[in-house]
């Protein structure tokens, strides 16, 4: 039983650290307070059983703690409250370190009697001194056994049902209630009364409660409560069942915060939209159509009519005026994409716009909404925080990913040979030029007649050469045009291919994983918790078993 405690405690503690942040502070704290003392009363050791009495002031607390104890070792009084302080009866080799935990300074070491029994007399949880019911509220905390204490008057207290009974329901195995000064009642009146105090304990959730009727001034009923205790003590699991109803309280507590429902998961179409919007903030279109602008504009400078060519210089290279660079080297592989603190990138793409940014939060947030399924609060706020939390990293990552990608911009082989048969044809224009200005200065000269002008099928050759270099030359630009409109669009479906997994792999980093992590925490809170609530069948078994026992008004076991 005490290993299945050390695996319930240590589902609980993880329990606790995944709640952390999570769930209400309170509930963690309470917890993590369970993990803390249980570890430490189960390192004291369960030989001891501690055994607490308490109950409203006057119930004869006391008087019973010197019954059981067999001495004059609490003071009783008609004075009300009597008691201020914790008094221990020891009986059997308990290690002064329990007394200590408990802190417990008033020991009074016993001959005889069950071994490992630690008994604590308390103050009166109903006290006008708030330091005693301080006092009984620390204790109850620690001890293994309560003995709830109470008389024919006072037996349907509130404080006690509402405060210390009804709370703690699972605690059916570490409690009994204790009838005292039933010589005041006769013997119908006694069994109206432990009838009626089984019918509100039933009422507390405590159906199976141990009900004893005892007098501590007659000794009437001790000799069945001394046998319940020695029984209890011997056994040595009161330690263990107390703990392990703290463990099942508190993971039920968070149980309950953590909620039922589905997680969902991050929909391939949500991802999707949450990449086209990071894509369109990073300024991916305005890259894509830089890459085609610029294939164009460097086709044209290479291969066009070398007379109108300077008209395209005029204007700038759009992707250097991006600076963006032509080719990374070692780009494509995700390792190019640098990581979060790199030097900011010299690029000139733009900022994204509010609007840009506003499209992004909206896909993750739409993203997170389906994540969360029907989780119940505080989960889908959880895990769209989650998609947010690194938002303010996205333009400088998206900046550094598309400026880290290679574009994959090319110079066709072809746009060489036709820039030289471009500038042959342009040669041969010139040449035609200055032979028909030769001959027109002749001519003014009136020397044309002189030198023959040698002809190709009736055309003067310098005229062929002029305009014939000046037709194909201007044809080929055409024809050159063309290809290259065609392969700009082919480039820029290229850069906008070799984009698509950079800017992803932000979206992966910055939203998705993050999102995917809280669902796990989720996922991973929860089966700690099952792990650390009991067995459903051995705890139905121990109910039944209780039940049957607490047929008998004084049932040892
Ligand atoms: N008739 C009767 N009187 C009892 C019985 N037990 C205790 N008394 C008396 O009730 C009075 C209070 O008893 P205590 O033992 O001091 O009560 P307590 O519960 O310790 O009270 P606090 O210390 O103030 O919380 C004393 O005068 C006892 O003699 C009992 O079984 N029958
Ligand atoms: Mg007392």
């Amino acid at each position: 039983m005490t290993r299945a405690l050390d695996q319930r405690l240590a589902a609980l503690a993880q329990a606790a650290r995944l709640a952390r942040g999570r769930l209400d502070g309170e509930l963690v704290d309470a917890a993590e307070a369970v993990v803390q003392r249980a570890g430490r009363r189960l390192g004291l050791g369960v030989e001891a059983t501690v055994v607490a009495l308490a109950g409203p002031t006057g119930a004869g607390k006391s008087t019973l703690f010197n019954a059981l104890a067999g001495g004059d070792l609490a003071a009783t009084s008609h004075r009300r409250p009597t008691t201020a302080a914790a008094t221990a009866a020891i009986r059997g080799d308990v290690g002064d370190e329990l007394l200590d935990w408990l802190e417990v300074p008033r020991r009074h070491r016993l001959e005889g009697g069950p071994a490992g029994l630690v008994l604590l007399d308390l103050p009166d949880f109903d006290s006008v001194e708030l330091s005693h019911r301080v006092e009984v509220e620390r204790v109850v905390a620690l001890a293994d056994l309560m003995i709830w204490v109470v008389d024919p008057q006072k037996y349907a207290d509130g404080l006690l049902h509402e405060h210390y009974l009804r709370p703690f329901a699972a605690y059916g195995e570490s409690m009994l209630v204790v009838l005292n000064q039933s010589d005041r009642l006769d013997a119908a009146g006694r069994a109206a009364c432990v009838t009626d105090l089984r019918r509100l304990l039933a009422a507390d959730g405590l159906p199976g409660l141990p009900v004893l009727a005892t007098s501590a001034l007659t000794g009437d009923g001790l000799a069945e409560l001394e046998a319940l205790l020695e029984q209890r003590v011997s056994a040595r699991e009161a330690a263990v069942a107390r703990l392990a109803a703290d463990v099942a309280t508190a993971a039920s507590d968070l149980r309950a915060a953590c909620g039922e429902g589905n997680a969902g998961r991050v929909e391939r179409a949500d991802r999707a939209a949450l990449t086209a919007a990071l894509a369109e903030a990073a300024g991916v279109p305005g890259v894509v159509r830089a890459v085609a602008g610029a294939h164009r504009r460097r086709g044209a400078l290479a291969t066009g009519w070398p007379f109108v060519r300077w008209v395209r210089r005029l204007r700038p290279d759009p992707l250097r005026r991006l600076r963006l660079p032509d080719r990374v080297e070692g780009a494509g592989e995700p390792a190019a994409i640098p990581p979060a603190g790199a030097p900011a990138a010299r690029s000139s793409l733009p900022v994204p716009t509010r609007v840009q940014r506003a499209q992004v939060e909206t896909a993750a947030r739409a993203l997170a909404g389906r994540a969360a399924g029907d989780l119940p609060a505080p989960w889908p706020a959880l895990v769209r925080q989650a998609a947010l939390a690194r938002e303010d990293e996205l333009p400088a990552r998206l900046e550094a990913a598309v400026s880290g990608t290679d574009l994959r911009v090319r110079t066709p082989r072809w746009w060489r040979a036709a820039g030289l048969l471009q500038a042959l044809l342009a040669v041969l224009v010139i040449g035609g030029a200055l032979w028909l200005l030769a001959l027109a200065g002749l001519g003014y000269l009136q020397l044309d007649d002189a030198i023959p002008t040698p002809e190709v099928a009736d055309f003067p050759v310098p005229t062929l050469l002029l305009g014939g270099g000046a037709l194909v030359g201007i044809v080929l630009a055409f024809l050159a045009g063309l290809a290259i409109r065609a392969g700009a669009r082919r480039r820029a479906r290229v850069a906008e291919r070799a984009l698509r997994p950079p800017v992803q792999a932000v979206a992966d980093e910055l939203v998705l994983a993050p999102v995917e992590a809280e669902l796990d925490a989720h996922e991973r809170l929860r089966k700690a918790l099952a792990r650390a609530q009991p067995d459903e069948r051995p705890r139905r078994a121990r109910l039944t078993a209780g039940a049957t026992a607490a047929g008998a008004p004084a049932p040892p076991r």
